[in-house]
């Protein structure tokens, strides 16, 4: 058996927090050699006056801990401040066909770009340019090119003053066509809770975890992504409030928590049990699992009926609010136990337990993150979490509700302010009105759709306000070669990755300042605003100096791109908006007054402001003004991942993050809380399909898409760890897996890509020196 001497494999006997957290931390630090701004900016991160955490989209409390960030949002702090850069003299010294043999951890880790940059063909690198030049000879392409053949792509960061600003530059050049990342990630819930509970997002507020009396957890890792919300949750613990998870992989954060902000936990090794029910459901099986618990609930209302006792199904609330409950009682009904307990992937005994202690509360919140969404049937997913909380009248009190967890920390404030391919999804009547151009009735391109047209060569041209879009999408091994026939390629970034280096004819690279860097406009710091998960919308400023004074705001580098492509346009004062943010929160307040009036003032409120969630007040802005029970077609649901009986040789794969990352972006090769170290070229398995399959744990092998086999995907080496992971499931690192992933592979409904739901095989295989290099960096050179 070959295991490269600096992988390691130890399971993880800690809670989630605690020292591991601490020193986690510290590493960062030192290794980005951030401690001469960091740590001050560390305790103004999510604070009246300080910064908005640059990491997760969870709630911000109004009345902030000592120190309001956790592990990973301090790591993103010190990514983000660094002080390595990436400037000319970098780019000098290494051409564009080097960088592209870099990982992606090397690629960022080499610090922050400090100067506009264009590709130059004939020496291969990306050499320094000016603004002027950038913004003219950009406009000038722009202006030549048809504008549906462009796609402006926005990552979830940008605060909500950019992305309005941006969303009305595509419409004002001529398109609809904005793909974002929350395509890849919550579409399935703005799809489904719209259809639902007619509103687009979350009822659930930081308030309600202080009322409600059972938490339900479906595929989400809280103590990796969203470590704050340990914080309420440990506080619920300590009222007994049970909390029941769903998650094919036991995690950490969701297990067990100590609080590294306080002295008595990290000294007394206490720490706080997070679930009390912990059901390792198949990979894909959620919908069945959450139909169990519906059948045991009418099980146990007819069993209270017949004794005489009132019934755990709400009637009242049932017959008042909603719709379509006939047919989904029929829907619960019509599925067998038997089906079910396969599909799940876990005992009826099971589901009756989750069941019980549901029936028994009177306040229940549902969270849930991408286990749910990005599957086929994601959408159904997200619908069926409602379906149950309805049958208890869990939405619109307080205490319950649906409570998706956003990823980026702006990414559902990005949707409000008009970043969306669909313009009936925003108010065209008052965009035109106040700006006097015509708004493009064609609805855009979303992200799958983009990457469509990169393939079939329609989409020629792509604006990227921050992300890494081509190692974010499905299909990566198939895009980069059809990226290349991109005419312009324009990214707006603070770190280097492969996105800016898979080039196409006219490349540039427009460094911006990072969220935590002050913005002086007109000799004025200027403020910003973002929405968190909660529909909670916060002011803040930055408050480090800027890495390099030749780096811009995004909101200027947009206000130039807009003044050198349209023409024609004058009710839009771009020129007026770079110089002072408040007047482009004016212009949102007009055109969304229900939601921002008064925004200049309110977004200082402690804890911010509110936006008005309708179905949180039972008002239901469905057509029949009504909640809508949706009965799922099918219980499978990856419907291409089965391949049936006779192939028992493929598993499901999960892509997931590790610990140790943000998204596409790479901090180390420590997940701590699995047990990894030193690699993340790992396949996690359970230990039967090891034995059944003929490897065994530490065997290198090649991982290959079991479906569509005329076009091959395939990612490795791979090294395999044994893994507790129900049987038939596997898990392996986005966004390395992500070739894997075929482009039309994704959720039905929202496009959301498929991502942890993939059909795939092993083969054995002898990984090359390179290879390991490669899978196991040197640490010694990495830290
Ligand atoms: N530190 C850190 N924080 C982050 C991010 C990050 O990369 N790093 N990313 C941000 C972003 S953009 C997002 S969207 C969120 C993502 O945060 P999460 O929603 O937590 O996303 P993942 O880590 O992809 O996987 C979530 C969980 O789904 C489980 N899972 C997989 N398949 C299934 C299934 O079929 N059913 C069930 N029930 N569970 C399943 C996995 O075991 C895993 O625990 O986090 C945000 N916050
Ligand atoms: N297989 C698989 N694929 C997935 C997922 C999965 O679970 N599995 N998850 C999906 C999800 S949920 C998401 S949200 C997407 C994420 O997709 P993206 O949002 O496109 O990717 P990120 O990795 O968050 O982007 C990182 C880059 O953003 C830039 N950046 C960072 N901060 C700033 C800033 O302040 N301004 C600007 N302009 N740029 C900045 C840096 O250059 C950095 O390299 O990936 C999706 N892809
Ligand atoms: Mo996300």
């Amino acid at each position: 058996m070959l295991i490269h001497p600096k992988a390691r494999y130890k399971p993880y006997e800690s809670a989630a927090g605690g020292w591991g957290s601490a020193k986690s931390v510290m590493e960062i630090l030192w290794r980005e050699q951030a401690f001469a701004k960091a740590p001050g900016a560390l305790f103004k991160q999510n604070k009246p006056g300080g910064f908005a955490c640059v990491s997760c989209a969870w709630a911000k409390p109004g009345k902030p801990h000592h120190l309001e960030f956790c592990e990973n949002g301090a790591k993103a702090t010190a990514w983000e401040l660094t002080s390595l850069k990436t400037g000319p003299e970098f780019f000098m010294r290494h051409t564009v066909s080097e960088l592209l043999q870099w990982t992606d951890y090397d690629l960022e880790q080499h610090g922050r770009l400090t100067h506009p940059l264009r590709y130059d063909r004939a020496s291969d690198k990306y050499l320094e340019t000016t603004w002027e030049e950038a913004y003219h000879d950009i406009g000038a392409q722009l202006r030549a090119m048809e504008p549906e053949s462009v796609a402006f792509y926005a990552s979830g960061r940008a605060s909500l003053e950019t992305s309005f600003m941006y969303q009305l530059f595509a419409r004002a050049y001529g398109n609809n066509n904005l793909p974002d990342s929350s395509n890849m990630c919550h579409e399935s819930t703005s799809v489904g809770l719209q259809e639902s509970i007619g509103v687009p997002v979350g009822t659930v507020t930081l308030a309600d975890f202080e009322l409600t009396d059972c938490i339900f957890f479906f595929g989400q890792n809280v103590g990796s992504n969203s470590p704050r919300m340990l914080h309420p949750l440990q506080e619920a613990r300590k009222r007994d409030v049970p909390i029941i998870t769903f998650n094919p992989l036991r995690e950490r954060g969701l297990e067990r928590f100590v609080n590294p902000q306080s002295p008595v936990e990290m000294l007394g090794l206490e720490s706080t049990v997070i679930s009390t029910q912990y059901h390792q459901v198949a990979i894909g099986g959620d919908t069945a699992a959450v139909m169990g618990i519906a059948k045991a609930l009418f099980e146990m209302d007819k069993a209270a009926l017949v004794k005489g006792e009132p019934g755990v199904i709400d009637q009242a609330f049932i017959a008042e609010h909603t719709e379509g409950f006939t047919e989904f009682a029929a829907a619960v009904r019509s599925c067998e136990w038997d089906a079910l307990e396969l599909r799940a992937g876990l005992s009826r005994s099971a589901m009756e337990a989750a069941a019980t202690v549901y029936a028994r509360s009177e306040r229940t919140m549902f969270v849930y993150g991408m286990g749910l969404t990005q599957h086929r049937h994601g959408v159904e997913n997200v619908q069926m979490l409602v379906n149950l909380l309805l049958m208890r009248g869990n939405i619109g009190k307080p205490g319950a509700g649906i409570c998706p967890v956003r990823g980026h920390s702006n990414v559902q404030g990005q949707r409000t302010v008009g970043i969306t391919e669909d313009p009936k999804k925003i108010p065209v009547d008052k965009i035109e009105a106040l700006f006097g151009f015509h708004v493009p009735e064609k609805k855009g391109l979303a992200t799958v759709d983009a990457c469509e047209g990169i393939l079939n060569g329609s989409v020629r041209g792509f604006i990227g306000l921050g992300g890494n879009f081509l190692r974010a999408i499905p299909d990566t091994s198939r895009m980069e070669p059809a990226w290349q026939n991109l005419h312009l390629n324009v990214q707006i970034a603070t770190k280097l990755n492969r996105t800016h280096l898979v080039t196409g004819e006219q490349s540039w690279l427009l460094p911006c300042l990072g969220r935590i860097e002050i913005d002086r406009q007109n000799d004025k710091v200027q403020a910003y605003s973002t929405e968190d998960s909660t529909g909670c919308i916060h002011g803040w400023w930055g408050n480090s100096e800027p890495v390099s004074e030749h780096i811009r705001a995004e909101t200027s580098i947009i206000a130039g791109l807009a003044l050198a492509t349209l023409s024609g346009i004058e009710r839009i004062d771009w020129e007026a908006w770079r110089g002072d943010y408040s007047q482009i929160r004016s212009a949102i307040a007009t055109i969304y007054p229900e939601i921002f009036h008064d925004m200049e003032t309110r977004m200082w409120e402690p804890g911010g402001f509110h936006r008005p969630v309708s179905a949180a007040e039972r008002t239901w802005k469905t057509p029949s003004e009504r909640a809508q029970f949706i009965a799922p077609k099918t219980l499978n649901e990856d419907p291409d991942v089965n391949p049936g009986p006779e192939r028992r040789d493929v598993l499901q794969l999960m892509t997931l993050r590790s610990n140790d990352q943000f998204n596409t972006t790479v901090y180390g090769y420590e997940d701590r809380f699995r047990g990894i170290s030193g690699t993340r070229s790992v396949i996690f398995m359970n230990r039967n399909d090891i034995v059944r399959l003929g490897f065994s744990a530490g065997d290198w092998v090649m991982i290959t898409t079991a479906i569509e086999p005329e076009v091959t995907r395939e990612v490795g080496p791979m090294q395999i760890v044994a893994y507790d992971i129900p049987e038939g499931c596997s898990a392996g690192y986005y966004p390395e897996c992500n070739p894997l992933v075929p482009l039309w592979h994704h959720a039905e409904r929202s496009k959301v890509p498929a991502a942890k739901s993939v059909p795939i095989t092993l083969r054995k295989t002898l990984p090359s020196t390179e290879d390991l290099e490669h899978a196991v960096p040197d640490k010694d050179q990495i830290h």
